[in-house]
């Protein structure tokens, strides 16, 4: 049986997923679902209800960091090979974006919702990125030619970043992160990533072949 990927197409972890199943050829069947109204399906294989999940007959996934590690198992053509200095490189990013920079995003995006001053949590995401730009050099992905781990895992978070104020993120002095994502978003790793499915209806059993 094909594995089965419960996502929503607007969730950067889901984002992230995905590319690394194209990236890997990893076929699946994929459900798109709503934050709103998760399937009893996907509850009942992963009761903490986020996205993504990727369920096989023997075992389920349910964090986006596994999925993208069971999908590069094997070596994919096209994704960047990491030396031992830039493998550590990325897990230390991957572990600042996912922790620091997420929470002081969602401070910034929802400030209303927290009820708090969304100017600190902007600060606070302007020098993380601010570090980022003292670290990279992208021509065109972070580590060269060809898209790597990091690229997919945190460039989901940066363009929600981008999304929340582009006026302010365009301004900023952080001209490569700029770069990096503009190149991102346009690349056809992306526009395949975020192609649009109509929502996954358990009565019609209309899961779509991905990618
Ligand atoms: N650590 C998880 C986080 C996944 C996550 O938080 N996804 C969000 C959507 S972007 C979610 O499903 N939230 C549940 C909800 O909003 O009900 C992962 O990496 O897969």
């Amino acid at each position: 049986m094909m594995p089965i990927l419960y996502s929503f197409r607007r969730c950067p972890y889901a984002m992230r997923a995905r590319m690394a199943l194209i990236l890997a050829s990893k076929e699946c069947e994929l459900r798109e679902i709503l934050l709103k109204n998760k399937p009893d399906e996907m509850l009942e294989i992963s009761s903490k209800g986020t996205v993504p999940v990727l369920q096989f007959t023997n075992k389920v996934l349910d964090e986006s960091l596994d999925i993208i590690s069971w999908a590069m198992e094997s070596p994919a053509p096209h994704v960047h090979t990491y030396t031992d200095a830039e493998e550590s490189l990325s897990k230390d990013l991957i572990n600042l974006f996912d922790i620091k920079f997420k929470h002081h995003l969602d401070r910034y995006k929802y400030s209303s919702r927290y009820g708090i001053d969304p100017e600190d949590h902007q600060e606070e995401c302007k020098v993380i990125l601010e570090n980022l730009e003292d670290k990279i050099n992208p021509q065109p992905w972070i580590f060269g030619k060809e898209v790597s781990l990091l690229d997919i895992s945190i460039l989901p978070f940066i363009r929600q970043c981008k999304i929340a104020n582009p006026d302010w993120f365009f301004s900023q002095s952080f001209v490569k992160v700029i770069d990096l994502l503009n190149y991102f978003e346009n690349s056809d790793l992306f526009i395949r990533a975020m192609q649009k499915y109509e929502l996954w209806d358990p009565k019609k059993n209309n899961g779509k072949i991905f990618p």
